[in-house]
């Protein structure tokens, strides 16, 4: 069987949301590195692979799939257990709720390629870009916190991880990486905390990466 690898960056969230995901499922992987900071990931030979030229893919099964989300479904899809999402229709549409609103709210906006364009096209300093950074993970995390706490338990929605904690722990890595404080997010902290003594998500973490 041909084997399961991912391109990944050690910091990159989305990458972790996939490496959370393979260890959740107990899936073997081996790592392809591409350096972002290095622009690896707009050389042509891996746009070839991505058009996007963005990082993660995952070459399963003779597939070559990309976004991160849409990884997490197939993943799901061929091994269901552990699930990453509840069986009731209320409770998977509020489990994804609180995925987008990581992964397409507060994540886009602070991506490499949009500071890069803030900085090479508006002039924008550091100072001002770590304002913007910090503006929309805080504005996207106060939201995210009154969104999870009524269904949430020890992770964001019960006890067990959900799609919505892969979203979460790589985002609040970012957080914690540009200094935003998280005292204000109880439920986030919560959640991020059970998850760092799971093995899948801890293995996950890009310390635990090599680059
Ligand atoms: N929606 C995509 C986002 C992928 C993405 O934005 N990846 C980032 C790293 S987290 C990237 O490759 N950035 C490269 C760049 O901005 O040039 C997903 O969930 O996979």
């Amino acid at each position: 069987m041909a084997r399961t690898i991912l391109y990944d960056y050690f910091r990159s969230s989305a990458s972790y949301r996939v490496r959370i995901a393979l260890n959740l499922k107990g899936i073997d992987y081996e790592q392809r590195s591409i350096s972002l900071t290095q622009g690896a990931q707009q050389d042509a030979a891996y746009r070839a692979l991505n058009p996007q030229g963005l990082v993660p893919i995952l070459e399963i099964d003779g597939h070559r799939l990309t976004q991160s989300l849409a990884i997490c479904n197939y993943l799901n899809s061929i091994v269901p257990d552990p699930p990453f999402m509840p069986v009731d229709a209320a409770d998977r549409a509020h489990v994804l709720a609180l995925a987008l609103a990581v992964a397409c709210d507060i994540h886009p906006l602070n991506n490499l390629r949009v500071l890069k364009y803030l900085q090479s096209t508006f002039g924008v300093d550091d100072a001002a870009k770590d304002l913007w950074y910090r503006h929309w993970i805080e504005e996207g995390l106060g939201a995210l916190e009154e969104m999870a706490r009524p269904h949430a338990g020890a992770f964001l929605f019960g006890d067990a991880p959900t799609v919505a904690d892969i979203c979460l722990v790589p985002q609040l890595y970012n957080a914690r990486r540009f200094s935003v404080p998280l005292n204000d997010y109880p439920t986030l902290r919560r959640a991020d905390e059970t998850a760092s003594s799971h093995a899948a998500f801890a293995a996950a973490h890009p310390d635990r990466q090599e680059h």
